[in-house]
């Protein structure tokens, strides 16, 4: 069966675009959660009880979405109860492939070429996008969910009896503050840049352009006096920032034109995403050369497929 999506050229992001010229998120479409006892969650169905070896997550070293997770993963010490699949970066006419590129991995579990083929083992009818992270359940053989939001917080709370109990990315006396960070951060900046790069007209690129350098800056001022976000502990808020930041010179300067200023131009900034890089395990998450492919291989947007010699990274220890 041939899958439909509304994405015409490549797989990171893709150019939908409403009648101004402005690129339009679709939402996620798996949104089950994993809970201590298999309750339901916030939303979605029941039954998925948190358990050792129980759940694989599909991901992307390109990706901001995909590497929230493999941050969480590190940082409870989920490694050993959660399996991982890294795709390919390179941006296909298929989609996300599995294979043999460095820092990739085949899909030793459900022996799937591309990722495509997971979601219609979960839904044979699934016509939505294809898209990573994807949370999956080897025992009942489905798509826990596949919205980074939902999972950064099921990894957080769901496995407390059976993880690191003493790190909480979204500890309760903090979540407003957390809450409120994040509805700016993730219009300005997580997806203002991709409203930048994906705009069709000048208005809708100025106007997401203006949000970028706009909360870059107010960042900035916040974390010239601040070791994290929300003071002295590292949240959710500061992983969902990360992602952005540590692919900001690399893609989004250049290719997503958000080229104002480079993140190296930041001195609190940097500071910061040094200060984050040093969590254990938090390293192998960023792969320079995964992000570098996965937007670069964006069709729409550079067509000839002519990959950057730079950015000289070597400020934060990333060459
Ligand atoms: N809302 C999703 C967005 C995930 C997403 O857009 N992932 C991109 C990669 S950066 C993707 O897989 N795109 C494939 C496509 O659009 O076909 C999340 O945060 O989990």
């Amino acid at each position: 069966m041939v899958v439909q999506t509304t994405r015409t050229t490549a797989p990171q992001g893709g150019p939908a675009t409403d009648t101004n010229g402005e690129f339009i998120r679709p939402a996620s479409t798996f949104r089950n959660w994993i809970t201590a006892d298999g309750r339901p969650g916030p939303t979605g169905r029941g039954g998925f009880k948190a358990a050792t070896g129980r759940y694989h997550l599909y991901a992307s070293l390109a990706c901001p979405w995909a590497s929230r997770i493999l941050m969480v993963r590190k940082l409870k010490r989920l490694d050993s109860l959660i399996t991982v699949s890294i795709t390919e970066p390179l941006s296909t006419e298929q989609g996300w492939r599995f294979g043999d590129y460095p820092g990739a991995d085949r899909d030793t579990l459900n022996g799937a070429t591309y990722l495509r083929e997971i979601y219609m083992r979960a839904d044979p009818h699934f016509t939505g996008r294809v898209t990573v992270p994807v949370l999956w359940d080897k025992q009942t053989k489905a798509i826990v969910n596949n919205e980074s939001a939902d999972i950064v917080r099921m990894l957080n709370s769901a496995f407390a009896a059976l993880a690191e109990p003493s790190v909480n990315l979204y500890p309760e006396e903090c979540r407003a503050e957390i809450d409120s960070w994040n509805e700016r951060i993730y219009p300005n900046l997580n997806n203002g840049v991709y409203r930048a790069g994906f705009a069709t007209t000048q208005e809708a690129y100025d106007e997401a352009l203006h949000g970028v350098f706009a909360m870059l800056d107010e960042l900035e001022t916040h974390l010239a006096t601040r070791r994290f976000l929300v003071g002295e502990r590292l949240t959710e808020a500061d992983v969902r920032l990360f992602v952005t930041l540590i692919r900001f010179d690399v893609a989004y300067y250049g290719l997503f034109k958000c080229n104002l200023k480079r993140i190296a131009d930041y001195s609190a900034l940097s500071a910061y995403l040094g200060r984050i890089l040093e969590f254990p395990g938090i390293r192998e998450t960023v792969n320079i050369d995964h992000i570098k492919r996965g937007y670069y291989t964006i069709k729409a947007l550079n067509p000839n497929g002519i990959m950057p010699l730079g950015p000289n990274l070597r400020s934060i220890g990333l060459a």
